[in-house]
């Protein structure tokens, strides 16, 4: 097996370490791998002698970069031109969204007519004139391809064997399932791949995807593990093929900004609008994943406004839950999330169903927040300077501290149940169970030794202490307050 070509050899000028640093993984390395090296088949036995029909959907695939390495991109292609039935892959479109570096402009332009001199139309490239983020690259991919699947994928993958057959099988099944592969990972620094478990990926209320564990059935000896699993979130760069029905839906909210979000986004969307999501154990994706993301910007702002633009459009009164957990007041939340008048009017236009049918039938798993009734940090009124603060060691003791309002400060899952007991999340758990908190500014009592948490200063010179003690008329507030809780029926 001899070495990948040399022409795109970083020169010698650059040392292995730069090149790491550059590109969030061992360049050095990559660009001396086969171009066509072989991968561990990473799916299970009953996938491998599983039996798929000659005559399937075709596919087009669409490849998203901004300044990847050279050698990663054709090793991409090079992996899906021999991993996949040549009567079955139309076309490969590699998307630029806009990349710096200078050998992916003439010198890729030169190994795209080397591969159409070999097949015939087979790649196309689109290269956007300005920065256009991720979302956006995803929505240029789709506009470009013409076969009746399109598989949308980082640039930094390679396909393992037998990867497309499964989901474009499962496709002409049922014309409105959407599919994701299963990401197995290649480290970025010695490029060895490591098997990931399938799993049925969530969100969380800050629309943040993450694992869920399988349902129980998945398990049970009888199931097949080749079939599909519902899938809620597109875990980023777990970005699946999509097929025709997107076209009818439309492929992504081209309003969001750079990153996040949009996998949640297109969950609820396709669920909501009849179709659904599944993940094909026997279809499996490698993906680089970089120790570092060397472009990335602020990603919470950009998740921030995202989510709440998904809040606005698909959740109905079930939005607000996700302004609780980005600790944001219901009103004015001081977060420009453009104009969603498109997306709604898309929504009422395909007649989707509601969030609370979504969450009742296909979600069960997320748990609304129902009894929250303040949110967000917590001041004594003897001094707003300093908050309630899980301390240095979460789970210990709380203290008073100046307010900052990042984590550690903010009562983001504290209830006030139907019974007005205040029940603070972290470290305040076991210090006050049970306290009583009736109305913002009154004190905080614990309901059982009729004490109060209030703030003592030792001498002058000395900070606030946070203490349990006799109560002597001290007043609490918390930022946030949900108003008219309970009288939006459809959460109940
Ligand atoms: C707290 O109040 C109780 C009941 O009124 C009283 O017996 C106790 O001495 C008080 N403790 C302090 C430290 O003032
Ligand atoms: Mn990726």
């Amino acid at each position: 097996r001899g070495l990948a070509p040399t022409s795109y050899l970083h020169p010698p000028g650059l040392l292995p370490h730069d090149l790491f640093t550059k590109y969030g993984y061992n360049v050095y390395l990559s660009d001396r791998l086969p171009l066509d090296r072989p991968i561990p088949d990473t799916r299970y036995p009953s996938c491998k002698v599983k039996k798929y029909p000659h005559d399937l959907p075709t596919l087009s695939v669409v490849l998203i970069f901004f300044n990847e390495a050279m050698s990663i991109i054709l090793r991409a292609i090079t992996s899906i031109i021999n991993r996949t039935p040549s009567h079955l892959l139309k076309e490969i479109v590699l998307v630029d969204d806009y990349s710096s570096n200078e050998d992916l402009k003439g010198y890729l332009d030169e190994q795209i007519k080397n591969y159409n001199a070999k097949h015939p139309g087979l790649l196309k490239i689109v290269r956007h004139q300005k920065r256009e983020g991720l979302t956006q690259a995803r929505i240029s991919g789709w506009e470009a391809s013409t076969a009746d699947v399109v598989a949308i994928l980082d640039a930094h993958i390679e396909v393992n064997v037998g990867w497309a057959e499964p989901i474009l099988s499962r496709i002409k099944e049922d014309r409105t399932v959407i599919i994701s592969p299963v990401f197995d990972n290649v480290h970025f620094d010695d490029f060895e791949l490591l098997e990931y478990a399938v799993s049925a990926d969530g969100f969380d209320w800050a629309l943040w995807c993450l694992y869920e564990p399988l349902p129980k059935e998945w398990y049970a000896c009888t199931s097949d593990p080749s079939l599909g699993v519902f899938l809620h979130c597109s875990q980023t760069p777990m970005t699946g093929p999509f097929q025709v029905f997107l076209g009818e839906i439309g492929v992504l909210d081209g309003g969001m900004h750079i990153y996040g979000g949009e996998n949640v986004e297109l969950g609820l969307r396709v669920w909501q609008c009849g179709g659904q999501i599944e993940v094909l154990p026997c279809a499996r994706v490698a993906h680089l994943e970089r120790a570092h993301k060397p472009y990335m910007l602020d990603l919470s702002i950009a998740m921030r406004r995202n989510a709440l633009r998904v809040a606005e459009v698909w959740m109905d009164d079930y939005k607000y839950m996700v302004y609780f957990a980005w600790n944001l007041p219901i009103e004015n939340p001081g977060i420009d999330y453009g104009d969603v008048s498109s997306r709604k009017e898309l929504r009422k236009k395909l007649n989707c169903k509601s969030f609370d049918w979504y969450i009742k039938n296909v979600y069960p798993n997320l748990i609304p927040l129902t009894t929250v009734v303040v949110y967000g940090t917590m001041k004594n009124t003897l001094n707003e300077n300093i908050c309630v603060d899980q301390g240095p060691v979460p789970g210990n003791t709380p203290i008073m501290y100046d307010c900052h309002a990042y984590s550690s400060q903010v009562l983001k899952t504290s209830y006030l149940t139907a019974t007005r007991n205040l029940l603070l999340s972290f470290a305040l758990d076991s210090f006050l169970s049970h306290a009583s908190f009736v109305l913002q500014g009154s004190s905080v009592m614990n309901k059982k030794t009729k004490r109060c948490l209030e703030i003592v200063m030792d001498n002058l010179s000395s900070p606030y202490r946070l203490v349990m003690q006799n109560c002597t008329g001290q007043k609490w507030n918390v930022q946030h307050t949900v108003k008219d809780w309970g009288k939006r029926s459809a959460l109940r």
